[in-house]
């Protein structure tokens, strides 16, 4: 361990509550965390300081619209000319195919994609489409609400679930550099858990349950020496208060970053719910001293020619972000895409927000110290 590594570690040294033998204890966890995860939360910590966030986009480098796996291509950078600042990945069926995942992309190219931008000063997120361990069906199956007891200690699934997170973990610990460091990035599991369309859901497991789970995760992660890992919690924006936000968090002990997934359907209802999950946010970042970020947003198809700038942007500039992201650029799927492509009708106030000096992109994090 280096020393920077250590003191860090000693900063992170976190109280943990266990449960054993039906019984609460405390018990002191310590933290680990490599120097390069710990290179990214500073930079998390510091960017709303300045008072500027990173501009994110889900699976940005690996498909888009009319194109598919062509390298060094992104309908963002054909659009502004630089890649987002943030990317994010999803292992939805690594547990499954093991070479590829649910959107039929290779875990290769996303490997290499993670590590050219790294390379570059971006970041890159990871989110898991699980399968439901139960049924064999999709994330989206909750025809049952046993799964999540299932895969804990005692379950009937928990020895089949402790093979999928070790291939999850064994994956992330791949990504590496050439001279061999595992590239730090932002794992994001079990997320929009507020509601109850995946098979961790809201009515789907009981709270005890839901935390059970992702400590579990968090644990088998470490002992995996996966270090290099930071942890996202990201509702949606069903709660109402900090109190609901805060009704199945993990813990301080795990999380590092807080979020929020929110959508536009309805553009009243949609400024409405990110200002108030942002106000929560913002007030659970302060008192956890957790940073925060619009982990997933975006308006299918984009049809406001100057939705960028005068209905996101309002919105997000009022709060201490660390990034926004928007979903992906389906190419298989019609009209499911959230990032301007050449072309595009809301493409010129793309630019006037790409040139706003408060949004990253990746050519600009070079400059962040
Ligand atoms: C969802 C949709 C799905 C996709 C999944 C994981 O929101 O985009 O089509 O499979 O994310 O990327």
């Amino acid at each position: 361990m280096k020393i920077s590594n250590f003191l860090l570690s000693i900063m992170a040294f976190g109280l943990g509550m266990t449960a054993c033998g039906g019984q609460s204890e405390n018990r002191l966890t310590l933290r680990e965390q490599t120097s390069e995860a710990s290179a990214m939360l500073e930079i998390f910590t510091k960017l709303p300081q300045q008072r500027q966030f990173m501009f994110g986009h889900h699976d940005d480098p690996v498909y888009g619209i009319g194109w598919d796996g062509d390298s060094a291509r992104s309908d963002v950078k054909s659009v502004c000319g630089d890649y987002p600042a943030m990317m994010s990945f999803d292992l939805g069926r690594i547990e499954i195919y093991g070479d590829k995942n649910l959107d039929n992309v290779s875990l290769d190219r996303i490997r290499q994609e993670v590590v050219a931008q790294y390379e570059r000063g971006g970041m890159s997120s990871f989110s898991w489409h699980v399968d439901n361990p139960v049924t064999g069906k999709d994330s989206w199956d909750v025809s049952d609400s046993t799964v999540v007891k299932s895969v804990l200690p005692g379950g009937v699934n928990h020895d089949k679930f402790m093979g999928w997170l070790d291939k999850v973990a064994d994956y992330l610990n791949s990504i590496q550099t050439p001279e061999g460091v595992k590239v730090p990035v932002l794992f994001r599991p079990w997320h929009e858990h507020t509601g109850s369309w995946f098979w961790w859901g809201q009515n789907l497991c009981s709270t005890e349950d839901y935390k059970a789970l992702w400590r579990m995760t968090y644990e088998r992660m470490q002992e995996k020496g996966a270090t290099q890992l930071l942890y996202a919690y990201s509702p949606g924006t069903e709660p109402k208060d900090s109190v609901e936000y805060l009704e199945r968090y993990p813990g301080d002990d795990i999380i590092d970053l807080i979020g929020v997934d929110a959508y536009q359907f309805d553009k009243e209802a949609y400024v409405k719910s990110l200002d108030n999950a942002l106000t929560i946010m913002s007030q659970v970042s302060k008192a956890h001293k957790k940073v925060m970020a619009v982990t997933e947003t975006g308006y299918e198809t984009i049809p406001d020619s100057v939705w960028w700038t005068q209905t996101l942007m309002p919105v997000i500039e009022k709060y201490p972000i660390s990034y926004v992201l928007v979903w992906r650029n389906a190419r298989e799927r019609e009209n499911h895409y959230y990032a301007p492509y050449p072309g595009h009708s809301s493409a010129d106030d793309f630019l006037n927000f790409y040139n706003d000096s408060r949004t990253l992109f990746a050519g600009d994090m070079k400059n962040v110290k």
